[in-house]
């Protein structure tokens, strides 16, 4: 089942396929051999507008509704999964700059995204991932500048954004200018994306650079969260989507006991399952993105669409695996990437278990 959408987002829909299809699904397959970052990819969605799509008519942008990115991600990630996961990162690391930014800001960050330069998100720490609040590093005062030390890692796009927004403690410390990103990780999966660590060595941020109030970092940086994991559950969408389709062509393709696999029980109903959870993590996903323009609290509807659309994801990548058979197992074979692929999106923006503790902390008695 499809989503109704309006004719903007059909429109934007409409073009991500088009893009999608000619000019991310040929090089999916080299990205991902060969790790490498597409930056050929960053002019063509500044060419179609896709860069500017979170960004306000103000700022030159697209000013598109959450449920049209959501339709272009989905799109974009049924194609090829680190172009997806490279674009909704871009997006995640601007959110800061749009929830809670000066004018002077916002001109900065939104329009430079429309241009192509990207900002990136960075909040994880080692021993700070799922506990977000236990962050380690500090930001001194320095006049009308402040000084942050410690060090960040699964940065996207990292060494590729020319901003990062940074999440720190205020606390008094040392005082040694600096950024270092010395280490680009070898991932399992969406290996056309760009991952480092962010080492800050008391390196001067400008006071008017830090979006929003000081000692609020932390709801922004929750809040950010908030609109990531829409975008993370519609690249679960593609992916699921993605794998569904090999599976069914596969199933429906190949023979055995002289009769195509789906004909059997095991097989035909396993698809069947994944056509309706594919459908409820649709509705989930676009429920979210619909809460979102409207202007209604998306955490929790965010939460439950990331939770349920990446471990759909995870059924439709094993079943394409599966009914591949022994060539699933082979290289090369097109239910590999997206095996791998998968496997992040119940882990970043929050794993699994955040997304269950996040709705679970608003249950009351009597709801
Ligand atoms: N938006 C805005 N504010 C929020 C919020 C949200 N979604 N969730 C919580 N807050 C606020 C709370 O209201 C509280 O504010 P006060 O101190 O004024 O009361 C503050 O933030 C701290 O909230 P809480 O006490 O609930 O924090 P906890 O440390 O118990 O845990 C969770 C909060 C677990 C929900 C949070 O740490 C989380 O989402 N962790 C996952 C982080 C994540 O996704 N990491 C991936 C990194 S990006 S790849």
């Amino acid at each position: 089942m499809e989503p109704t959408l309006d004719d903007e987002a059909a429109h934007w829909r409409d073009l991500a396929r088009t893009v999608a299809a000619e000019r991310f699904a040929p090089l999916a397959g080299e990205l991902d051999r060969e790790q490498r970052y597409p930056g050929e990819h960053i002019a063509t969605v500044v060419e179609t507008g896709l860069s500017g799509m979170l960004v306000p008519a103000e700022y030159d942008g697209r000013a598109l509704s959450m449920t049209a990115i959501t339709t272009v991600i989905e799109e974009i990630s049924a194609a090829c999964a680190s172009t997806g996961a490279l674009l909704a990162a871009r997006t995640l690391g601007a959110v800061p700059a749009r929830l809670a930014g000066t004018e002077e800001q916002r001109r900065a960050v939104l329009g430079a995204l429309t241009d192509g330069s990207a900002i990136s998100f960075a909040l994880t720490e080692e021993g700070a991932g799922s506990d977000a609040a236990a962050i380690r590093t500090r930001v001194e005062a320095d006049g009308d500048a402040h000084r942050p030390t410690g060090e960040k890692i699964y940065i996207g796009n990292g060494g590729v954004s020319s901003r990062y927004v940074v999440f720190a403690k205020t606390d008094p410390g040392a005082d040694a200018p600096g950024v270092t990103i010395d280490r680009i990780e070898d991932k399992m999966g969406i290996r056309g994306t760009r991952t480092s660590n962010l080492e800050l060595d008391g390196v001067r941020v400008a006071a008017g650079a830090v979006p929003g109030e000081v000692g609020r970092g932390l709801k922004l940086a929750l809040q950010t969260l908030d609109l990531g994991r829409v975008s993370v559950a519609a690249q679960g969408l593609g992916i699921a989507h993605a794998a569904y389709r090999l599976a069914v062509a596969e199933a429906t393709g190949r023979h055995a006991f002289g009769t195509p696999l789906i004909d059997n029980q095991g097989i035909g109903f396993r698809l069947a399952d994944l056509a309706v959870e594919l459908s409820a993590a649709r509705m989930l996903t676009y429920e979210a993105a619909r809460a979102y323009d409207a202007g209604q609290p998306v955490s929790v509807p965010g939460s439950m669409a990331k939770r349920y659309t990446s471990e759909v994801a995870h059924r439709a990548v094993d079943l394409a695996v599966r009914v591949f058979g022994g060539a699933g197992f082979r290289k090369p074979c097109p239910a590999e990437r997206p095996y791998r692929d998968q496997r992040v999106l119940e882990i970043y923006e929050g794993s699994s278990e955040i997304q269950r503790l996040v709705p679970a902390r608003t249950i009351t008695a009597g709801a």
